[in-house]
């Protein structure tokens, strides 16, 4: 990892009664939350349990990653991990860009679509349209219904007529025979 960047730490206690751990980074300082936001370089971690720090790394060098706990020392759970240096001009690139990658308040304001991020503004906007194309596209069905009841009745009116007309004709000619 390099030095001006943000780091999760995903830790996994594993284990019985005994596996208690103290989980400790040497020259680093990563933000602990719960409830609130602790700056901290220890965290505890209980067997069947795990906790997320986030480090802000700092430091560049290799350093140590141990437990506390004597028995755990001497059984190997110690490791080392690396910061590399960054360039000058590359950190105030760092803290210069807002919200990238010291500010991610936003982009946990972010949610995953379709595998891009989008904001809740743009979720609201697309909601929002998709409303009144249903809303216009519901107002042309309903017309288009009209229109063809309309001709329908019409048609109907016309037949009516027609057979009305026959049945007069009909009865002329019955009457000019009778005649
Ligand atoms: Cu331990």
């Amino acid at each position: 990892m390099y030095q001006g960047e943000r780091m999760n730490w995903y830790l996994l206690g594993m284990g019985h009664e005994v596996d208690v751990h103290t989980v400790h980074f040497h020259a680093e300082i990563f933000i602990y939350k719960n409830g609130k936001s602790y700056g901290a370089d220890v965290v505890d971690l209980f067997p069947g349990t795990f906790e997320m720090v986030e480090m802000l790394v700092g430091n560049p060098g290799t350093w140590l990653l141990h437990c506390h706990v004597s028995d755990h020392i001497h059984a190997g759970m110690e490791i080392l991990f690396t910061v590399l240096p960054r360039g000058e001009s590359e950190l105030e690139d760092l803290t210069a860009t807002p919200g990238l990658p010291l500010e991610d308040e936003d982009e946990s304001q972010k949610l995953m679509l379709f595998g891009s991020k989008v904001t809740q503004e743009q979720i609201e906007a697309t909601i929002i349209s998709l409303a009144v194309v249903g809303v216009l596209l519901l107002l042309a069905a309903g017309v288009l219904l009209g229109v063809v009841i309309h001709l329908e009745r019409q048609k109907r009116l016309q037949r009516n007529w027609r057979s009305i007309l026959d049945d007069g004709f009909k009865l002329m000619s019955q009457k000019n025979s009778g005649l």
